[in-house]
């Protein structure tokens, strides 16, 4: 039941500088970082990491959005941490977020708006939407190497 999920904190929210405050959700719910890193995406990159969404009318805008500037990258690990960082970052549209997740509480925009705008959708975070997507983004970001194994207090008194 412990996993691992990929979250990226997009160019809007390091611009934004709102890198602490998001790392800050994660880690209070307990869930712990197990590779970090700030990476400048270049388009054939951002192209693979977004290679399920090739056929969608917002594809060139989206890779152009992901790739205007740094991301951070992040793994988190925790019990059912897929579905868990899911349920933190908020539904895709901000505007449809719930007040409390990241994406409800750092934007409002929606993805129409996005769409009528010709953008990306700004929605501060992306997080894996699923177990084995997870496994390819975090073999596409990180090298085992750059992803570490250690205790935090909270497997004593959180899990
Ligand atoms: P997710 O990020 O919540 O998993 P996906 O459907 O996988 O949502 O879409 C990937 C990203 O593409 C979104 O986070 C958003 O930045 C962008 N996006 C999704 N739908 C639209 C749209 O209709 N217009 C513009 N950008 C969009
Ligand atoms: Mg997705």
């Amino acid at each position: 039941m412990i996993e691992r999920s990929l979250v990226i904190i997009k160019p809007d929210g390091v611009k934004r500088c709102l890198v602490g405050e998001i790392i800050k959700r994660f880690e209070n719910a307990g869930l712990k970082i197990v590779g970090m890193k700030m990476v400048w995406a270049d388009k054939k990159f951002a192209e693979t990491h977004y290679k399920a969404h090739k056929s969608k009318p917002f594809f060139k805008e989206l890779v152009e959005f992901i790739t205007e500037g740094p991301v951070i990258a992040i793994v988190i690990e925790g019990v059912h941490a897929v579905d868990n960082v899911r349920r933190l970052i908020g539904s895709t549209s901000p505007h449809q977020a719930a007040p409390g997740t990241i994406r409800g509480d750092f934007a409002h925009i929606s993805m129409a708006y996005a769409s009528a705008k010709g953008l990306g959708g700004k929605n501060v975070v992306h997080a894996s939407g699923s177990k084995p997507e997870a496994e390819e983004e975090i073999k596409l970001w990180f090298t085992k190497q750059e992803l570490h194994s250690y205790k935090t207090v909270h497997e004593e008194h959180v899990f």
